[in-house]
């Protein structure tokens, strides 16, 4: 059995997080690697559950910190439940949007304690750091032009959030690309979707095991 391969795939809303993880799992489907296509937050029934709680614009506040919190419980369900297993059986698991995102979001864009982040990040998911992350980059006016097209007035939470949020979230990002560079990848998601997929496969092939190629 050939060893699993964890993907990440992250960016602000509308970037093409979920069409491309598609695609990806797709394009190693080609070659006849087990793929498992999961997201966060959420993967398993009861991260859904915590997904609906951290979306929703209910009436009662919720803070950064616990906000954080919530992206963690839902990960850590996730983790054990649904990624590790799946590693463990030599899967490749293709994932939209993971720790980067609370990095970026609840980090960046809220001004939560890095530490903090780092804490929760070691103690849900101590060694388990995805192999690539494919950032998909694009400017925030562009990402929510393409986000709110699709969702019209039933944003979530973080859809009905300002510009300046998801400015904060974008350099967030990216600042996380500049320091781990062998690990997050930028591709330009302005771009027409057959040149993002192009950049992914030039990226995903150097990822391959022995036999797998573009
Ligand atoms: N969150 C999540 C945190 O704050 N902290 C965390 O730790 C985690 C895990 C839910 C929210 O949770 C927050 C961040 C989020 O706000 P989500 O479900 O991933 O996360 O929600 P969104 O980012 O809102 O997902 P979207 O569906 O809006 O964005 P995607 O997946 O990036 O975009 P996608 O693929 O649905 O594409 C959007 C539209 O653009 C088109 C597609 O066809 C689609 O219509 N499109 C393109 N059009 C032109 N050119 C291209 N290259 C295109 N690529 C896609």
């Amino acid at each position: 059995m050939s060893a699993g391969r964890f993907i990440t795939l992250e960016g602000i809303e509308g970037a093409g997080k979920s069409t491309v993880a598609k695609f990806v799992a797709g394009w190693l489907g080609r070659y006849a690697l087990p793929v498992r296509l999961t997201r966060e937050p959420g993967g398993t029934p009861l991260a859904e559950r915590v997904r609906q709680i951290v979306l929703e614009r209910g009436a009662e506040p919720l803070s950064a910190v616990t906000e954080t919190l919530l992206m963690f419980a839902a990960r850590a369900l996730h983790v054990q439940n649904a990624i590790r297993p799946a590693l463990a059986r030599g899967e490749w698991v293709v994932c939209d949007r993971f720790t980067d995102a609370t990095r970026a979001y609840q980090g960046s864009g809220r001004g939560v304690d890095e530490a903090l982040i780092e804490a929760l990040a070691a103690a849900v998911h101590p060694d388990l750091t995805p192999h690539c992350t494919l950032l998909l980059d694009l400017p925030v006016s562009v990402g929510l032009a393409r986000a709110r097209a699709r969702t019209g007035a039933g944003a979530d939470r973080f859809e009905a959030e300002t510009v300046g949020f998801f400015e904060k979230v974008r350099a967030g990002y990216l600042a996380l690309a500049r320091r781990e560079p062998q690990r997050v990848h930028v591709i330009d998601a302005s771009a027409p979707l057959i040149e993002v997929e192009r950049r992914v496969v030039e990226v995903l092939a150097r990822l391959q095991p022995q036999g797998v190629g573009p």
